[in-house]
């Protein structure tokens, strides 16, 4: 997610010794300097940090620990709000009422869905969503897929006006004790009178503990003076930067919370629901100095992962029975955790990895959907034990799920494989096994093991 930015600071970081002099600091501040202003980090933040990053080094004698904290330090400070409230705060007494705004195409109503998600999965709450879109019938449709998608309430109802069916959710989520209601509200393309109007009526009626900005990161700077405006106009206490996988820069979240004085609150990179991080600055600082965040990984993986269900399957694969079946259920575990590449992220030293991953998509790739086809053709009995599967029936799997019988061949040796070394990894000394290959795969990686949270 911050690739470019996490090679510049690798780079300047670089340029300094142990024990090193003025020229060095300034050799590395320029270099990070001119990396920032690239990634398109506006330039009062760059002047700022890099100003204070040159001071609290001085500070403490120049040299590359020195350095590392003071970086740490003010790339914190500049994703700090003081006193604001970060990630998710719920309110001290329920529901929570967030009202999402922007503007039309910013990426509201799937953030509002994805949020309702994170809120569901990752938080354990009881969450419900109010349609006060009603500008457009498609808008309201949407919500309905979204939804139904991720099993979560609606409240919707095309007839009524933005404040009545507010008014009625709100209601409904006091006697049913919803934990959270989430309001998607209507856009337009340009700010203008009536928008704002609006929404100052809808905030109104609302209430909300919390006014999330929604902006389009593709936009760059127009994001951040939108957010600014909106700020003025409506008040907000908190951004979402909607659209992040598309832009390779990062510098826009970078100097947004800075910028407009409100914090950076979630990134939504990617059009699915589990697309979406918590922007907490200590963790996605980490991150930029290429020492991970095993933080939120870990949350994410515990909200993804049923442990009774990982007690069977790792039984499963210790006893050599891991099947199709199996294979299939953990494929829809995984997708839960989001994708390949923001895992890898936030592992430490494995952005490089991340890199070369691309976007790997679980659901779409070629050959999860070759797996698929082939699973969809095999008779319950086959699912469970792939060694029944001899020539005759191969033939009848490749010509049941269009594929070559070469290629059947090959999914099935690669699951037998898969299988054995899921075996082996769960045996005795697997552990080692395990890190030796971690250790490998991270041989060359970036990371910084000075770096410290
Ligand atoms: N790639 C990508 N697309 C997104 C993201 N968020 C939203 N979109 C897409 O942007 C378009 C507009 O989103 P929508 O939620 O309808 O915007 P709204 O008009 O503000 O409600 C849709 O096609 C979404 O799928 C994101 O994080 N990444
Ligand atoms: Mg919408």
């Amino acid at each position: 997610m911050f690739d470019t930015l996490t090679d510049s600071f690798k780079s300047a970081i670089g340029k300094i010794r142990f024990h090193d002099d003025d020229k060095a600091l300034k050799k590395a501040t320029t270099e990070l300097k001119k990396s920032l202003l690239k990634a398109d980090v506006h330039h009062k933040v760059v002047k700022e940090l890099i100003k204070a990053v040159e001071s609290d080094t001085k500070q403490n004698g120049i040299g590359k620990d020195q350095f590392l904290v003071a970086l740490q330090k003010e790339l914190t400070n500049i994703l700090t709000v003081e006193g604001a409230a970060k990630g998710f705060t719920f309110a001290s007494k329920p529901p929570t009422v967030v009202l999402m705004i922007g503007l039309q195409g910013s990426g509201k109503t799937t953030t509002t869905g994805k949020l309702a998600y994170f809120l569901k999965e990752q938080k354990k709450k009881k969450v419900l969503i109010i349609a006060a879109d009603l500008q457009r019938l498609a808008a309201v449709e949407q919500l309905k897929q979204i939804t139904a998608g991720i099993e979560v309430d609606l409240v919707a109802d095309e007839g009524a006006t933005p404040t009545q069916i507010v008014k009625e959710g709100l209601k409904k989520a006091e006697r049913e004790l919803y934990d959270v209601v989430l309001i998607d509200t209507a856009g337009r393309l340009a700010i203008d009178e009536e928008l704002m109007d609006e929404l100052a009526e809808v905030k109104k009626v609302a209430n909300p503990d919390e006014l999330f900005y929604v902006a389009d990161a593709m936009t760059g700077q127009d994001a951040v003076r939108t957010a600014q405006t909106f700020k003025e106009k409506i008040g907000i206490t908190g951004v979402v930067l909607s659209k992040f996988d598309g832009d390779s820069k990062g510098g826009v979240a970078l100097g947004l919370t800075q910028q407009v004085g409100v914090p950076l609150r979630f990134i939504g990179a990617g059009e699915k629901m589990p697309d979406l991080e918590q922007f907490i600055a200590d963790r996605i600082v980490s991150r930029l100095m290429g020492a991970g965040d095993v933080e939120s990984l870990a949350e994410k993986a515990a909200a993804a992962i049923d442990p009774k269900e990982a007690k069977r399957m790792t039984q499963k694969i210790k006893k050599g029975q891991f099947n199709f079946n199996d294979f299939l259920a953990q494929m829809e575990q995984m997708k839960k955790l989001g994708s390949m590449k923001s895992i890898m992220g936030m592992i430490p030293g494995m952005g490089n990895m991340a890199k070369q991953l691309g976007d790997m998509d679980l659901e779409n790739s070629s050959e999860i959907k070759m797996i698929k086809a082939m699973v969809s053709s095999m008779t319950p009995k086959e699912r469970e034990n792939p060694d029944l599967l001899n020539n005759t029936r191969k033939r009848r799997l490749a010509k049941g799920a269009g594929l070559e019988q070469m290629q059947v061949n090959r999914v099935l040796k690669q699951f037998k494989s898969a299988a054995k070394m899921a075996k082996q990894m769960s045996g005795k000394g697997g552990k080692k096994k395990m890190e030796d290959m971690l250790a490998q795969m991270q041989g060359g990686g970036g990371g910084f093991p000075g770096v410290r949270r």
